[in-house]
């Protein structure tokens, strides 16, 4: 396992972002801290609820299409940015078996990662396996190279960022790609605001836990005393940016203290606090976009739904 990033830097970097968003106005704490463990079981449990549909969708998607992404591409490397459940990691390294030589995934963080490689090795024995720790905002340019490769960044992770960090982003991954590699890029759609609401704020509340759950992580990695109790769950359609907004509403007054800062921080009852963005495509932006950052789409395919996007995209 190849370590771009290490505990310490991510400790670092947990610090700034919780100093720099809680001393903002508004107050803001970006969605990358929400998997530690509890949180990724409980992202695993949204996964599966009937209100959340972007997954169910996107293996719809990767079933039907897993032989025409591996026909297009004749991939030899599959890179995938952010760790997967391991079923579309599945899907795709089955599909790809042809042309297939080496397996990349790519995560912030090790634990989950070196047992997901391991398992993926075991059942596919001759692909070399390759696990790197990293952070794909940052380290792009340190990924393994090669000729025919092909980077999945999948389950609409993109949506986390605004339209300029979008860019940015898509513009730095293709500076580092060559003429043979591709990107395939797996975006939600803007659809009907009550159905984007219902996946966002579920009837049995587990997407309301997972939003707490970020302040479960401050209080033990940086020794806080947030009570989570008294923040509610606040997921709203913003139409202008066409995004899905999770925060959370203080339910009263208070004061937090967030030791391993040495910082005092106080609510008002009713504040609220951005804790992610999600946004929503439709296919002319994610041309634009892709078009802004030196991409263009090959193939476009969405479930018969048309819920969920698959782009295949090239230089
Ligand atoms: C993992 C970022 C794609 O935005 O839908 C699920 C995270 N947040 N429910 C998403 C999430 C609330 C998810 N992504």
């Amino acid at each position: 396992m190849d370590r771009f990033l290490t505990a310490d830097d991510l400790a670092k970097s947990l610090r700034r972002d919780v100093r720099d968003g809680l001393t903002a106005t508004p107050k803001t704490l970006p969605p990358k801290w929400f998997y530690d463990e509890r949180g990724s079981a409980l992202f695993e449990e949204i996964t599966r609820l009937d209100e959340y549909y972007p997954t169910r969708r996107e293996r719809e998607i990767l079933t039907a299409r897993a032989s025409d992404i591996a026909a297009a591409t004749g991939a030899e490397t599959l890179l995938e940015l952010g760790a997967g459940s391991g079923e579309k990691t599945r899907l795709l390294l089955g599909a790809l078996n042809g042309t297939l030589r080496s397996y990349v995934p790519v995560d912030v963080s090790g634990d989950f990662l070196a047992e997901a490689a391991a398992r993926i090795a075991a059942d596919h024995p001759g692909l070399a396996v390759r696990a790197v720790v990293a952070d794909y905002e940052q380290h792009l340019h340190l990924l393994p190279g090669g000729r025919r490769r092909l980077i999945a960044f999948l389950g609409g992770t993109i949506g986390n960022m605004a339209s300029a960090a979008r860019v940015g982003f898509l513009g730095r991954l293709r500076a580092g790609m060559g003429d043979g590699d591709a990107l395939l890029l797996g975006a939600d759609l803007v659809k009907d605001p009550a159905r984007l609401l219902r996946a966002y704020d579920d009837a049995a509340g587990v997407t309301a836990e997972f939003n707490r759950n970020v302040l479960r992580v401050i209080n033990r990695e940086l020794d806080a005393d947030f009570d989570p109790d008294a923040f509610a769950h606040v997921a709203l359609w913003d139409a202008e940016e066409e995004w899905i907004e999770m925060r959370l509403r203080s339910t009263r007054d208070q004061a937090v203290r967030i030791g391993g800062l040495d910082l005092e921080v106080s609510f008002a009852a009713g504040e609220e606090m951005r804790t992610e963005i999600s946004a929503k495509f439709r296919r002319e932006r994610l041309e634009a976009e892709l078009g802004a950052a030196g991409l263009s789409i090959a193939e476009f395919w969405t479930d018969p739904a048309g819920d969920f996007s698959l782009s295949l995209a090239r230089p």
